[in-house]
């Protein structure tokens, strides 16, 4: 993998030299043009998306407990974290298992999308993804129609991940949607951002993204996707189920027992920066609301 310089890449930067910028991906999908980016040009059009959340703060500032807790570990302590060979498992309710190397994953194109992460505990980042639509990868497989639901699987390694040593979570990390969620053209496979290959604490080799829920859904270093019948046992609804729930959609109206989820920090903003609003289902109400109609949110929460 290419090293990346911070310096290289500023948002700025990126937007003014965009068509540069997508043929030097160099990245296997170089027919890729502006035309092709509908969900940026959605999301900055529905959500006030307008400032990139830098580089430098994507990829220092995160979540990632196998690394450890604290929000400069993952970068600090995945560096050398080995992401090949690698494979993804596709199994459960479906007609035939498949394991897919890393390679084929990554020959599916990738598109660039801005979207919004919101974490539960309160900040948001506004991040240019590379991936593609989950549906791509779930149709790899004939679905039994017994599956309701898909569970993914974090990798589970504590050699190399330190946090997996401790019992900070019961691993491997887990998480799941509903499958109609999991086929919504917004449910992301992410391969990188910034337009390079997904840094290792951003959950390389791959990682899913839902940007209408909280970031925690998001579950990274996937090494397989089940399908299966019953709502699975996510991790954090597993560790504590009265502050996390399965759904865990954005919901400025649901308070986290501890905390308000009414408004969050928008992270590279000056400390003097008023916390904003946050949006139902993070912004992305108008793609998602459907999926949830007659549904009382307070309730699956
Ligand atoms: N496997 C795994 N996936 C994970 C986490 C984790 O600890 N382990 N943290 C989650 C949380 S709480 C958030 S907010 C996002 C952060 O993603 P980012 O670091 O790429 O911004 O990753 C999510 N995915
Ligand atoms: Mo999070």
């Amino acid at each position: 993998m290419k090293k990346f310089k911070h310096s290289e890449i500023t948002p700025e930067k990126v937007y003014k030299n965009r068509r540069k910028f997508l043929k030097n991906l160099g990245y296997g999908f170089s027919s890729l043009s502006l035309s092709l980016l509908p969900f940026s040009n959605h999301s900055i059009a529905n959500n006030n998306i307008s400032n990139l959340t830098s580089f430098k703060d994507v990829t220092t500032y995160n979540n990632y407990y196998e690394f450890g807790t604290s929000k400069s570990d993952p970068y600090r302590r995945s560096q050398n974290f080995i992401t090949r060979p690698w494979s993804i498992k596709i199994e459960g309710e479906v007609e035939k298992t498949i394991e897919l190397p890393i390679e084929e994953v990554l020959a599916i194109p990738s598109e660039e999308r801005v979207l919004k992460l919101r974490c539960v505990e309160g900040w948001s980042m506004i991040i240019p993804w590379l991936g593609f639509s989950m549906s791509k990868l779930l149709n790899k497989v004939k679905i039994k129609s017994s599956a309701k639901f898909v569970e993914f699987e974090s990798v589970y390694n504590p050699e190399e991940m330190v946090g997996q040593r401790y019992p900070i979570l019961n691993w491997p990390y887990i998480e799941g949607l509903r499958i109609d969620e999991a086929m919504h053209p917004l449910t992301t496979v992410v391969t990188g951002l910034y337009g390079k290959p997904l840094p290792n604490q951003n959950g390389a080799p791959l990682r899913i993204f839902i940007p209408w829920k909280y970031g925690f859904k998001s579950a990274k270093a996937i090494v397989k996707i089940k399908l299966v019948k019953n709502m699975p046992n996510t991790a954090w609804k597993n560790a504590s189920p009265r502050e996390y729930g399965f759904y865990s959609n954005v919901n400025p109206e649901v308070d986290h027992p501890r905390w308000s989820q009414a408004t969050e920090r928008v992270i590279g903003e000056s400390i003097l920066a008023p916390r904003v609003k946050t949006l139902m289902f993070n912004g992305y109400g108008d793609e998602v609301a459907n999926l949830y109609s007659g549904m009382d949110l307070k309730k699956y929460f």
